[in-house]
């Protein structure tokens, strides 16, 4: 999955990356980021997008004020290891009744932040986890799974100098029973193959996308990540 953030370029820009995404192969675009997202931004890009790329658009929201009622459908996730209960289930409870309005499909998702974690980390007021402790992940990924989420979000953090650690995502993949999305640090397909390799179901790649547009470097990683 492609990961763009309305913040960082234009609603057009977005839709022509979108579309060269999809060109690339990548199976969704996830419109999302940290800071600076307001809901017209969020409505304006997801509108650009859906009318350039055939592939599903689905929010990745930081609050309950960046959402789109013209996406396919919304990651409704917790940060579960967030130490602000605002970002487990007090945006939630904001976003629940308008979302339940626009009748916008939900995906409920556990957003879990390894070290370094990055801004996602900072405005998550995140209780990291620590790259070398995997049984943290399992015990988290697993609560998630118990509490019926669907997904389970390993996230280093945009633009993290090494994705997520192989040994905790297999620990993770071998624990859970749900799909393993993992984003973070992603740049190259030797990365995105091994972080497949490792487990993840999904893959998360965002910055890539935004500095590499004149190269094939998104066509490489998801080929990379088919291949395993
Ligand atoms: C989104 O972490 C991913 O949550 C994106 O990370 O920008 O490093 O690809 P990159």
């Amino acid at each position: 999955m492609t990961l763009l953030d309305p913040d960082k370029q234009t609603a057009e820009d977005a839709a022509s990356l979108a579309g060269e995404a999809g060109d690339a192969g990548t199976d969704a675009i996830m419109v999302g980021g940290s800071t600076g997202v307001t809901q017209g931004k969020v409505d304006d890009t997801v509108l650009a997008i859906k009318g350039a790329a055939k592939v599903p658009v689905i929010l990745f929201p930081a609050s309950a004020g960046s959402l789109s009622p013209h996406a396919d459908a919304l990651f409704f996730m917790s940060l579960l290891n967030s130490k602000d209960p605002r970002l487990i289930v007090g945006e939630q409870r904001l976003a629940a009744p308008v979302v339940k309005a626009w009748g916008l499909e939900t995906i409920p998702m556990a957003y879990l932040v390894v070290e370094p974690g990055m801004r996602a980390g900072e405005v998550g007021h995140a209780d990291l986890i620590p790259r070398k402790t995997p049984f943290i992940a399992i015990q988290y990924a697993l609560a998630a799974q118990m509490l019926g989420m669907k997904l389970v979000y390993l996230e280093a953090g945009s633009g993290a100098p090494e994705p997520v650690p192989d040994k905790l995502i297999r620990a993770v993949r071998e624990a859970i029973g749900i799909p393993l999305v993992v984003g973070g640090g992603i740049r190259t397909e030797k990365a995105a193959g091994a972080v497949a390799a490792a487990g993840a179901d999904i893959v998360v790649t965002g910055t890539i996308v935004e500095v590499a547009r004149e190269g094939d470097a998104l066509r490489r990683i998801v080929e990379a990540v088919k291949a395993v």
